[in-house]
């Protein structure tokens, strides 16, 4: 019997233990299905990067992951059984379009099922469009900052618009886009690995004008559906009062939230991103911040721990700190559960939106099975203080309508390759075996048992 009761810190009036409340477990694509080369499926860039020698910590692929492109029906089964109500998933681009940007109709089938079958389970999909596994070949022409292919994403959100528009009400353009320009294009760690601060920045405005462009057709297509994006904006500490750690401070917190957040809001990022020969009202001009700042209907918000910042000689000017005698994760970031409630404060006083969801947030742990078993007791803490968390934000006005766990399951962590374990439940990947953990466990208690 599970002991940790996940919901403990959640106000018995919450609206958390309303029915409207959504309760949801989040993937990726590229992390979970597998089936790279199956049916018609084109190479993405982080197929070409897992090839790079050293840039996966444990020289893996994603090419068969949790091999979820056959499992997927069990796997809809597990997200049932642990009472769920709802699936956030993403569509790989480079698996329904072919190389000619024609449809690729074993792929759309392949959604096409996985859709029904959350239907048929009365669960509700949350779609994402972009997580990252961009058609390598649009890498080689240039990647987002080629408006062709900011249009052929636009056209692609419109093909899946059309397919699935009638079935699916939630629709998430980007996924975290300052991973993918930031954290691929200036500090390399990403695909496709790059160290270049003005590429990443002429990147991060590409994917918001992509954003604008796929926005305004799927509206046109349907109307009724619920469009918006997911950021992972953070809240950034100075690592000592001086004023050099406040101003990078600063400068780091705008770089995750600012960059995304006021283009959206039709306004450019602050001037503290400047870099020399380089201003925030050169990169986004009057036209373009209109064309980004399309009205969305939420704001998807992932959130696994907070930074600390202290100024450094560097053309960021700062750098992140790991200040000691804190709780870590296995992966090596602070717990920090009061980040999370302070951040959609924030964010809801700075940009305020009618509805958040908490697209992600989890734990990685050292997690071993024994007899069947994993008891994670740190993820439970983790989960328990942070829903503790958006119960405080909601109470305090921002309104937040759900919540996902990331992850349903162990997958491909991108540069961690397997090394982190983020899943609720545990996946043996010799076997495919999936085990529910201690925290999925405790998540059934709660949501079945109230
Ligand atoms: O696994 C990732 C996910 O793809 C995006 N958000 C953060 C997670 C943990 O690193």
């Amino acid at each position: 019997m599970n002991k940790i009761k996940i919901d403990e810190l959640i106000s018995e009036t919450s609206i958390m233990r309303s029915k409207d409340f959504v309760w949801g477990v989040a993937t990726s694509s590229y992390q979970i299905e597998g089936a790279a080369t199956l049916d018609g499926r084109l190479a993405s860039i982080w197929d070409a990067f897992c090839e790079e020698k050293g840039r996966i910590l444990d020289g893996s692929t994603g090419g068969v992951a949790c091999d979820h492109y056959h499992l997927f029906e069990e796997d809809l089964d597990l997200i049932k059984s642990l009472g769920f109500s709802s699936y956030r998933f993403s569509i790989a681009w480079p698996r329904v379009v072919d190389i000619n940007g024609n449809p690729n109709e074993l792929g759309l089938l392949f959604y096409e099922r996985l859709i029904d079958g959350m239907l048929a389970r009365g669960i509700e999909p949350m779609l994402t469009l972009y997580h990252w596994d961009l058609p390598d070949h649009l890498q080689q022409i240039g990647g987002w900052t080629n408006s062709d292919v900011q249009n052929l994403f636009s056209d692609y959100a419109a093909l899946v618009m059309e397919r699935y528009g009638n079935r699916v009400k939630y629709w998430a353009t980007h996924n975290e886009p300052w991973c993918s320009s930031f954290l691929s294009f200036d500090l390399g760690i990403h695909a496709p690995g790059k160290t270049d601060r003005y590429e990443a920045m002429a990147v991060g405005k590409g994917l918001l004008m992509a954003h604008g462009k796929a926005i305004k057709k799927m509206r046109e297509i349907n109307p009724s559906a619920q469009l918006g994006i997911v950021i992972n904006p953070i809240v950034s500490f100075p690592h000592t009062s001086s004023e050099r750690d406040q101003k990078a401070a600063e400068i780091h917190q705008a770089e995750l939230n600012d960059f995304w957040f006021d283009p959206l809001n039709g306004k450019k990022p602050p001037e503290c991103l400047d870099l020399p020969n380089l201003s925030m009202s050169d990169l986004f001009k009057p036209e373009d911040l209109d064309l980004i700042s399309q009205p969305i209907d939420f704001v998807g918000v992932n959130y696994y721990t907070r930074a600390v910042i202290e100024q450094a000689d560097n053309i960021r000017g700062y750098e992140q700190v790991n200040i000691p005698n804190v709780e870590r994760t296995h992966i090596g970031w602070e717990v920090y559960p009061e980040g999370l409630e302070q951040l959609l404060k924030e964010l809801q006083a700075s940009w305020p939106m009618p509805t958040w969801f908490i697209t992600e947030n989890g734990a990685a742990t050292d997690d071993v099975i024994v007899s069947g078993k994993c008891e994670d007791a740190q993820r439970q803490r983790y989960f328990q203080t942070h829903l503790g968390a958006v119960d405080r934000a909601i109470s305090s006005g921002v309104p937040v309508k759900g919540y996902y766990a990331w992850s349903l399951m162990d997958n491909f962590e991108w540069a961690f390759g397997y090394s982190q374990r983020f899943g609720i439940v545990y996946v043996d990947y010799e076997t495919q075996e999936r085990y529910p953990k201690g925290s999925a466990l405790a998540f059934k208690n709660f949501l079945l048992h109230g």
